[in-house]
């Protein structure tokens, strides 16, 4: 197996063996989160009958609690040890949040996989700065890591199955969390799982190859959208839908419907300098990487009560 820069790499092999062990962690990931969010499997189906097309994903998120080896770190080591490389940094200091994204490495797909068998996504890991939350968000946050121990050592493995690394919390503890940052409340209840999958709308086939004809084909089939966002050079433009909620039930035995996961979608237009090639010629490298914390500010939305809401009004 052969690289762009033409070497040979043991990374490249460890992806092309019939399904890699990576994509089937990918593939239990994925599977959490299609039976939980009944919205986005929904969504996925509906875009990929459209012309029979092939689903790539742009990218996979998570959340995480950044305290005591428990934030993006623990999560991160899985996806550099198959070979992603750490990228750039975003500040959401409002949120008292921050992230990291991870861009993955260069091997070779076949054309005939879609989702997580499609070309390998982007990884986008955020952590709530623990520290400058509120001292009872603090007590919380840190009574859970602290149960979890060792936990954070198997933040994929929780994820591939979707088990939360620590106890359930009582009602009172997500409430109180809630008030402070729906993140953290997001994250005690959901942990490791995957917290959305992305649509890259460019790499589909059909009509819907781009945002706003895809932004409106999901609207009509009766799916609100939460954020609609441009980057400042123009060249990304993202969009998400409402979080599905899933029943749950607390270690107090009070069950209450809380945020679970949703959907988003990116198209990632070409750089400029690249802006005249042929349609045939354009492959990811050519178009805008990366992420955008204006973007990001308003996904991260799309979990919070008041976004929820508007669905049930
Ligand atoms: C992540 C929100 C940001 C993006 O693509 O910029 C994001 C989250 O809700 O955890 O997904
Ligand atoms: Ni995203």
């Amino acid at each position: 197996v052969v690289s762009k820069s033409g070497e040979r790499t043991d990374e490249a092999s460890a992806f092309q063996e019939g399904k890699s062990f990576f994509r089937s962690i990918l593939g239990s990931m994925e599977a959490v989160y299609l039976s939980r969010n009944p919205t986005a499997k929904a969504i996925l189906e509906l875009v990929g009958s459209v012309n029979n097309d092939q689903i790539c994903y742009d990218h996979l998120a998570f959340r995480t609690f950044g305290v005591n080896g428990h934030g993006i770190d623990s999560l991160a080591r899985f996806f550099l040890d198959f070979g992603y490389t750490q990228r750039e940094e975003l500040k959401f200091p409002a949120k008292k949040l921050k992230a990291l994204w991870y861009s993955p490495p260069d091997v070779p797909h076949l054309d005939s996989g879609s989702c997580v068998n499609g070309p390998l996504p982007r990884i986008f890991i955020s952590e709530l700065l623990v520290d400058q939350m509120s001292p009872k968000t603090q007590e919380i946050v840190r009574k859970y890591t602290e149960i979890s121990g060792t936990g954070n050592k198997h933040a994929a493995l929780a994820s591939a199955l979707g088990s939360l690394t620590w106890e359930k919390p009582k009602h009172s503890e997500f409430e109180e969390l809630a008030r402070e940052s729906e993140y953290a409340a997001w994250t005690l209840v959901n942990g490791y799982a995957v917290n959305h999958v992305t649509i890259s709308a460019h790499r589909l086939k059909s009509h819907l190859r781009d945002i706003k004809s895809l932004d409106r084909f999901i609207e009509d089939n009766g799916f609100k959208l939460n954020s609609e966002g441009v980057s400042p050079d123009g060249l990304l433009l993202q969009s998400s839908t409402v979080a599905d909620t899933i029943s749950f039930q607390f270690s107090d035995n009070i069950t209450d419907s809380v945020p679970c996961s949703y959907i988003e979608f990116a198209e990632r237009l070409l750089l400029p300098q690249y802006k005249n090639l042929r349609e045939n010629e354009v492959k990811e490298f050519h178009r805008r990487d990366g992420f955008e914390v204006g973007n990001a500010d308003k996904i991260f939305e799309s979990t919070s009560k008041d976004q929820l809401s508007r669905i049930v009004a």
